[in-house]
C-alpha cells in the first residue's frame, strides 16, 4: 500500500485550521492536523513545499521509518513547524493503519486502559461570581474537574478569561483574535501586571473551595507569566486549596526554573503545551521537576514520538494532561483521545469543545458523557474532512495577545 496523494487543507470554520490528507493506491483516507496557532501557514508551506513530494510513493504502512525518515533527514530537527508538520504525516498513517485493520486507532496502541478519558473544562469569570456561574455551568454539563481563570482587579480583558456567559450558554473562548488595524492583522495587546495577579488569585481559590467543597479536582494555568521566586510564592500560596496541578507557571524553555518552585511547594506542577519533542522534558522527568506532561500529539511529532515521551515520563511517575484547547483540531484530539484510552500513565485531558462551525467541517466520532471522553469505535481516528464544507471558510490571520506591563514593557506569557 503506497501514499499515492497528500494534499494540505487550510480552513477557518471560526479559526484556523491546516490539515494533511493522505490517500493511499488501495483508496484508504488519513487525516493529520498541523496546526500552529497564529502560525498556520508556516506549516502548510513546510508540508506542502517540503515534505508532500517526499511522501508520494512511499509505504503508508512504515510509520516509524517515515518518522525517523522525516525528523533525522530534514538536517534541522525540533522546533514547532517542523514537528507539527511531522506529527500531521504520522497521525495520517496511524488513522490509515487502523482503517486497513478496520479498528479504532486505540486498539493498535495497545487496547483500553479505562472507559474514557477524565476531561477538564475551562471555567473563566470577570469576578468571583461571574466565575462561580461558569463553574456550575461546567458541572451541569458533566465536567468532573475544572479549570479556573479569574480576571484581576485593576486589568481589563486578560487572556484566559471568557466574556461572562449565561446559564446554559457554550463556553465560548477563542485564543486567537482577528483583529484588524488600518487593513493589517496585528496581535491585540493586553495589559498585564503579575503583582496584582499574586495578590487576588489565592483568594479566589479560597472562595471556589468553600463553594464547591474540597473534593472537585481544580486546575490553574499561570500561561508563563512569573518569575521562578513569584511562581514559588504562588505554589505555596495556593497549597492549601489542594490544586490538581498549577500549569505554566514560568516560561517553558527554562527547565531549570522549576526547580525552584518544586523546593517550595507540593502544588503538582504541569508544563509543555509549547514543547515539540521528548528532548524538552529530559531535564524535568529526569530531575522530577514536574507532575504533568502538557504536550498535543499536533505538536509533539505525533503519536509516534508522544508515545515515547509517555513510556518515558511513566518510568518517573509522571502523569498525562495533553493540551486540548480549540487551536487542536478535531483531528488533534481524537488522535489524543485514542492514546489517552491506550496509555497507562493517563492523567486528564483538556477538553474545549470546538464550535458548531468547526464541527460542520470536521465530522468527530468522538463523545463526552459523565466527564469522560471517549473516541469512539469507527476504524481510524474515527474523524471526516468536509472538503465542500471547508472551502467555504476562507484562511483568515488571528493571533494570540500580546501582554505589555503597566509602563509597557512586552511581558512573557
Ligand atoms: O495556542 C495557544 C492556546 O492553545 C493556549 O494558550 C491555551 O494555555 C492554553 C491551554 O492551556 O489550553
Ligand atoms: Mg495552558
Amino acid at each position: 500500500m503506497k501514499i499515492e496523494s497528500a494534499e494540505v487543507n487550510v480552513t477557518s470554520p471560526g479559526r484556523n485550521f491546516v490539515t494533511l490528507k493522505l490517500t493511499t493506491s488501495d483508496g484508504i483516507v488519513g487525516l493529520g492536523d498541523a496546526t500552529v496557532n497564529g502560525r498556520e501557514l508556516a506549516v502548510a508551506s513546510y508540508l506542502t513545499d517540503h515534505v508532500v513530494p517526499l511522501l508520494l510513493g512511499r509505504d503508508a504502512s512504515a510509520i516509524e521509518d517515515t518518522w525517523q525518515y522525516l525528523y533525522r533527514g530534514a538536517y534541522w530537527r525540533r522546533g514547532p513547524v517542523t514537528m507539527a508538520a511531522i506529527a500531521a504525516v504520522d497521525v495520517a498513517l496511524w488513522d490509515i493503519k487502523a482503517k486497513a485493520a478496520g479498528l479504532p486507532l486505540y486498539q493498535l496502541l495497545g487496547g483500553a486502559s479505562r472507559r474514557g478519558a477524565l476531561a477538564y473544562g475551562h471555567a473563566s469569570g470577570s469576578s468571583t461570581e461571574a466565575l462561580f456561574d461558569s463553574i456550575r455551568n461546567h458541572l451541569d454539563l458533566g465536567f468532573k474537574a475544572i479549570r479556573v481563570q479569574t480576571g484581576v482587579p485593576g486589568l481589563g480583558q486578560i487572556y484566559g478569561v471568557a466574556t461572562d456567559q449565561k446559564a446554559g450558554q457554550r463556553y465560548d473562548y477563542e485564543p486567537a483574535k482577528r483583529n484588524l488595524v488600518a487593513g493589517r492583522p496585528l496581535p491585540v495587546e493586553e495589559i498585564w501586571d503579575t503583582a496584582a495577579y499574586l495578590r487576588h488569585i489565592p483568594g479566589v481559590f479560597e472562595a471556589v473551595r468553600s463553594e464547591f467543597g474540597p473534593d472537585l479536582p481544580l486546575l490553574h494555568d499561570g500561561h508563563h507569566r512569573m518569575t521562578p521566586i513569584q511562581a514559588a510564592r504562588l505554589a505555596k500560596d495556593l497549597e492549601p486549596y489542594r490544586l490538581f496541578w498549577l500549569e505554566d507557571a514560568t516560561p517553558a524553555e527554562d527547565q531549570t526554573a522549576l526547580r525552584l518552585i518544586r523546593q517550595h511547594s507540593t502544588t503538582p506542577l504541569a508544563i509543555g503545551e509549547i514543547f515539540n519533542t521528548a528532548f524538552d522534558y529530559q531535564t524535568l522527568i529526569t530531575e522530577r521537576l514536574i507532575d504533568y506532561v502538557r504536550s498535543a500529539v499536533t505538536h509533539t511529532g505525533g503519536i509516534t514520538h508522544l508515545k515515547r515521551l509517555v513510556e518515558f515520563a511513566g518510568l518517573y511517575g509522571i502523569r498525562t494532561g495533553f493540551h486540548g484547547p480549540t487551536d487542536i483540531s478535531p483531528v488533534g484530539m481524537a488522535a489524543a483521545l485514542h492514546l489517552d484510552l491506550a496509555i497507562h500513565n493517563f492523567g486528564i485531558q483538556e477538553y474545549m469543545q470546538h464550535s458548531a462551525t468547526t464541527l460542520e467541517v470536521f465530522r468527530t466520532s468522538y463523545s463526552f458523557a459523565d466527564g469522560l471522553l471517549h473516541p469512539g469505535d469507527n476504524p481510524g481516528l474515527g474523524v471526516d474532512l468536509d472538503e465542500e464544507a471547508a472551502a467555504q471558510f476562507e484562511y483568515t490571520p488571528a493571533y494570540l495577545p500580546i501582554n505589555r506591563t503597566l509602563d509597557g514593557t512586552v511581558h512573557d506569557w
